[in-house]
């Protein structure tokens, strides 16, 4: 059955992506709807050797027969115009953090908690990237040893942070000061992602914690982050380290990773093999790697986890979301 889509922030980073995994997956597209501001409407985006033409987002969006939106144009603009999708009859796979904690919404990596779907009320929220790559390695490894501890150091691209982000560090390189950042991020790594929070934690840090804890569902996860910003195009990269309640046999940790959909394996010291951003660029998995014991705990682990922030960490994640919801509508 072919389904009426509707993309809102067509013309981002992330929107243009929607288009090329909706096109590569093959998704069945009967009309396909874009939406931009004011300033992108009347361009034109190629779909599937077709030709759409961008229109103007306002309150009257949503009248046609839409069957499902994919929003990435922010939170302010989620926030409005996603209840106006809803009371349409669309439902609205959010990219946005507008209404992710919200407890009526569900928040979905569909390798993970695609049953979530079931109760949803016309908004779906798709996670911060950095969460969704995480929580793969962590759901299967939860399951079989059960997590007690987790702690998160993120090394985060700057597409990240849209077209600006990039243009810092593009911009850095020859000498012209940043305008995105709070400061340079050429030649350097940023310990900030986000605003400040009260409790001294980037809100990044605590999108972190509190995502990964309703996706897990166990509000009681002992959770710690550090988002950093490295000059990085593209590809974010998490050091995780875990402590399990059950003792555990390495070669078991393999094994569980490796027979996970969405996760490949890419672990070989000996010959200098471990994920690294460069080489995952454009690429749908979560990459897993450095699986080693941490000596300092009982039932310690380290991993290394990257994925691209823009496919994983948003549209390809979205699109998936979107899939799960095809067999219902
Ligand atoms: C970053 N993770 O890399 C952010 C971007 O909550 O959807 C996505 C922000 C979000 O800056």
């Amino acid at each position: 059955k072919k389904v009426n889509i509707a993309i809102v922030g067509a013309t981002g980073m992330v929107g243009r992506t929607f288009l090329k995994v909706l096109e590569e997956r093959n998704f069945p597209i009967n009309n396909l709807y874009l939406f931009a501001s004011k300033r992108s409407a009347g361009s034109k985006l190629e779909f599937n050797g077709s030709e759409y033409i961008i229109e103007e987002l306002n309150e009257d969006s949503f009248k046609s027969e839409i069957d499902i939106a994919l929003f990435s144009a922010g939170g302010d603009i989620s926030k409005k115009f996603a209840p106006i999708a809803k009371e349409n009859g669309v439902i609205v796979v959010d990219n946005s953090s507008a209404w992710r904690m919200d407890k009526a919404v569900p928040l979905i990596v569909p390798e993970v908690n695609p049953e979530d779907v079931q109760w949803n009320n016309g908004i779906i929220s798709n996670p911060n990237c950095s969460t969704i790559q995480a929580v793969l390695p962590l759901k299967v490894l939860n399951d079989v040893f059960k997590i007690k501890r987790i702690v998160y150091s993120t090394y985060q691209a700057v597409s990240g942070s849209g077209v600006g982000g990039i243009m810092d560090l593009e911009n850095g390189i020859e000498g012209i000061s940043n305008k995105k950042y709070p400061h340079q991020i050429a030649y350097n790594c940023i310990p900030h992602i986000d605003v400040f929070m009260d409790n001294g934690y980037t809100k990044e840090e605590m999108k972190m914690i509190e995502e990964t804890k309703k996706i897990l569902n166990d509000s009681k996860l002992r959770i710690t982050a550090t988002t950093v910003r490295v000059p990085v195009r593209h590809g974010h990269s998490i050091s995780i380290n875990l402590e399990f309640e059950k003792d555990f046999d390495l070669t078991e940790v393999y094994s569980v990773l490796e027979n996970t959909d969405g996760i490949i394996v890419q672990d070989d010291v000996e010959n200098n093999v471990y994920p690294m951003p460069i080489n995952i660029e454009g690429t749908n998995e979560v990459y897993v790697g450095r699986i080693r014991r941490d000596f300092s705990v009982d039932n310690g682990i380290n991993i290394w986890v990257v994925a691209d922030n823009i496919r994983k960490g948003a549209a390809t994640n979205t699109v998936q979301i979107a899939e799960l919801l095809i067999n219902k509508i």
